[in-house]
């Protein structure tokens, strides 16, 4: 029993190596401040950074800050993302001759019927650990916030973008390392 219980941990100690190498992706499923679902972030590690699509609805039309946030949580309401994706704390925006910290992003667009389909690309982080930039699936996560307003890519801490109105949690997509072409 013992040795089973050991053999099983080391098998998910062991999980990431199987697949290097492999598509890494992950998924945000995304949801608003009630906590209904308002659509996903989608993750793909490309060979210099991370491809992002994000596919949502039910928002405020116009302008908003989306950034990647260092923790994976969205409890309780969504404080616990805490800041930036930012291990070397480097000036946030995107404008910023000191920035931009890793977890900028261009500002998301939402139509006037409320969904925006936007793809993003930053070469600041990578999927998954193991490589030389801040990984979103590390240890405590990561998640995608959007913001209430525009984010300015200048003003610190993050260019003005007000309150938090959308959020998910970073999680690794299922089956990701068996998908075939
Ligand atoms: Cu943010």
């Amino acid at each position: 029993m013992r040795h089973t219980i050991k053999t099983a941990l080391l098998a998910v100690l062991a999980a990431p190596a199987c697949c290097a190498g492999a598509a890494e992706k992950a998924v945000a499923e995304l949801v608003n401040a009630a906590g209904e679902p308002i659509g996903k972030a989608s993750f793909e590690q490309a060979p210099h950074g991370v491809i992002l699509l994000v596919e949502v609805a039910g928002l405020p039309p116009g302008t908003h800050g989306i950034h990647l946030h260092g923790t994976g949580s969205c409890a309780p309401d969504f404080t616990a993302a805490k800041g930036h994706v930012n291990p070397e704390g480097v000036e946030h925006g995107l404008r910023n001759p000191n920035g931009p910290d890793a977890g900028d992003l261009p500002n998301l667009h939402v139509a006037a019927d409320g969904t925006a389909t936007a793809e993003f690309y930053t070469s600041r982080v990578s999927v998954a650990a193991g490589g030389d930039r801040p990984a979103l699936l590390d240890a405590d996560g990561s998640t995608v916030i959007i913001h209430a307003n525009p984010d300015d890519h200048l003003t610190q801490p993050i260019g003005g973008a007000g309150g938090r109105i959308g959020c998910g949690v970073i999680k690794a997509e299922a089956g990701a390392a068996q998908e075939s072409p």
